[in-house]
């Protein structure tokens, strides 16, 4: 089961412009084959497939913790193509065209199939799909794809953040770079402790540290490439079996901190009447607000 927190993993700057070619890019780190849907998915049932949870306890704790961490992911790469989407038209009436700034944009089906606000799929507007997830039940291969998975989409991580300079991407792509590079090393951390292969000494892939990108730097400073958070009032605890010793940047040791980290508000979306999202005007909602104030 799950518990739900409203609020996001970090505290996202909200942009000063649109920049819808933005959010269209970013999307890509959202339902692109290596975004966090795949990211999320894979792990979420990897988990529910699990064979022998008892005898390997850390592994499977280590994979469901994981996959929890990655719903607060797809959250806050959907928080950031929404802010870049919000402000990209003006309200009008339907013959004056409000939205025709949106035919010459690079995801036309973010004004047209939403309320201009994310979507599943990639930043050619091809859809996630259930065929990106992996889960044989062999635990090395399946970790093992996870360390691939990982590297996979810090590339493309990466390769986001040199295509925009947008404030409110950066932050959000230095975030999660340093989150990647946690469960990177953990998969290999697992890997190790199954075969004696010394798997982290891959790391980085690519070959760039995350002290390389001001925003990732900022994380960093706080410890947070040292933190696994355990997603869990109760369980999930043999995580410290597999996340312990030292960092490998030698800044410290590895740690389990013990819920969630303090993250920030889900910044509250302006209305779109030129695009009926959510239909209402601003008075018949707080007209709405005040009845049902009243019970
Ligand atoms: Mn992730």
């Amino acid at each position: 089961m799950y518990l739900r927190i409203d609020r996001l993993a970090i505290e996202l700057p909200q942009p000063k412009e649109p920049d819808p070619n933005a959010a269209a890019a970013v999307q890509e780190l959202l339902g692109g084959r290596f975004g966090e849907m795949s990211t999320l998915m894979n792990y979420t049932y990897q988990s529910f497939n699990f064979r022998g949870r008892q005898k390997l306890r850390p592994y499977y704790d280590l994979i469901a913790n994981i996959a929890t961490e990655e719903l607060g992911h797809i959250e806050l790469v959907a928080a950031t193509v929404n802010a870049l989407l919000s402000g990209s038209t003006r309200p009008g009436e339907p013959e004056t065209a409000p939205l025709s700034i949106a035919k010459d944009l690079r995801n036309t089906h973010h004004f047209i199939a939403t309320g201009q606000a994310s979507l599943v799929g990639n930043s050619m507007g091809g859809h996630w799909n259930g065929d990106y997830v992996f889960s044989s039940g062999n635990l090395i291969l399946d970790l093992l794809h996870n360390f691939f998975l990982e590297c996979g989409a810090r590339t493309q991580k990466i390769r986001v953040y040199e295509m925009t300079t947008n404030p409110v991407a950066r932050e959000m792509i230095g975030y999660l770079l340093v989150r990647g590079g946690v469960h990177a090393l953990a998969y290999a951390k697992a890997l190790q402790t199954l075969t004696g292969v010394d798997i982290p000494k891959l790391l980085p892939i690519p070959k760039i540290e995350n002290d390389k990108f001001p925003e990732a730097r900022k994380f960093e400073e706080r410890g947070m490439h040292r933190k696994l958070y355990r997603f869990s009032p109760e369980d999930y605890k043999e995580i410290a079996k597999l996340w312990n010793g030292p960092a490998p940047d030698g800044s410290g040791n590895l740690e389990v901190v013990d819920g969630p980290p303090e993250g920030g508000p889900v910044p509250d979306l302006p209305e779109a009447p030129e695009s009926f999202a959510p239909e209402y005007h601003p008075e018949e909602l707080a007209e709405i607000a005040a009845r049902l104030m009243r019970g």
